[in-house]
């Protein structure tokens, strides 16, 4: 059968969205993903790096590659550290990170910012950003206020011990389309650097 180019792209299911970090870089498909979601997941991810929750969920709970608990679709979409390992930032308190998001088709609803502990999927510290209303508005990316797609967020202090080992803690951008019921989650990797040691504190 052939299917002229507009058609193909008509194919692409375009009700899959819509949102991603971009800088620093995100957790990205790899083999790490593959064996833990199954390969039903990963194809949906390579058509659309910036696809929701709730939709890789029907996708991935259908394959029998699928394992719950080592993909945990909830955290960073089910993507995994292994697979992002050459990306990991070092950062220390007071640094000032500069986030860039694309949007690529909004949803207005809420989001937010924050350092996820792995191992629990548990907030660590207080929100680093949060928009409580009106997030993502209009019907494509340009209607999104920029300070919406870029802003910077600073390390806050408390995460020397929680956050010191790469893997142990991620930073997540969080999107929730109220009215599209549609969750988007990504993740940047870190680890906090250990502190200087006064060396020369000792010197006579
Ligand atoms: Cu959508």
């Amino acid at each position: 059968m052939y299917f002229s180019t507009a058609a193909l792209l008509a194919l692409i299911p375009t009700a899959f969205s819509h949102g991603i970090i971009t800088t620093p870089p995100s957790r990205a498909i790899g083999s790490a993903v593959t064996s833990a979601c199954g390969s039903t997941l990963v194809n949906a991810i390579k058509q659309d790096n910036t696809s929701y929750v709730e939709q890789l969920t029907k996708l991935a709970t259908t394959d029998k590659g699928y394992k719950a608990a080592a993909c945990n679709l909830y955290l960073c979409k089910g993507l995994q550290f292994a697979d992002n390992t050459a990306n990991v930032q070092t950062w220390k308190a007071g640094d000032v990170v500069p986030i860039k998001i694309w949007l690529r088709i909004p949803h207005e609803g809420i989001a937010n910012v924050s350092v996820v502990d792995t191992k629990s999927n548990v907030k660590v510290g207080e929100f680093l950003k949060v928009w409580d209303k009106g997030y993502a508005p209009g019907r494509s990316e340009k209607d999104v206020p920029l300070d919406q797609k870029e802003f910077s967020i600073t390390v806050p202090t408390g995460l020397e011990t929680a956050c010191s080992n790469a893997g142990d803690c991620v930073l997540q951008w969080w999107w929730l389309g109220t009215a599209a019921k549609q969750t988007y989650e990504s993740c940047v990797d870190f680890k906090i650097a250990a502190p200087a040691k006064k060396e020369r504190s000792f010197m006579a």
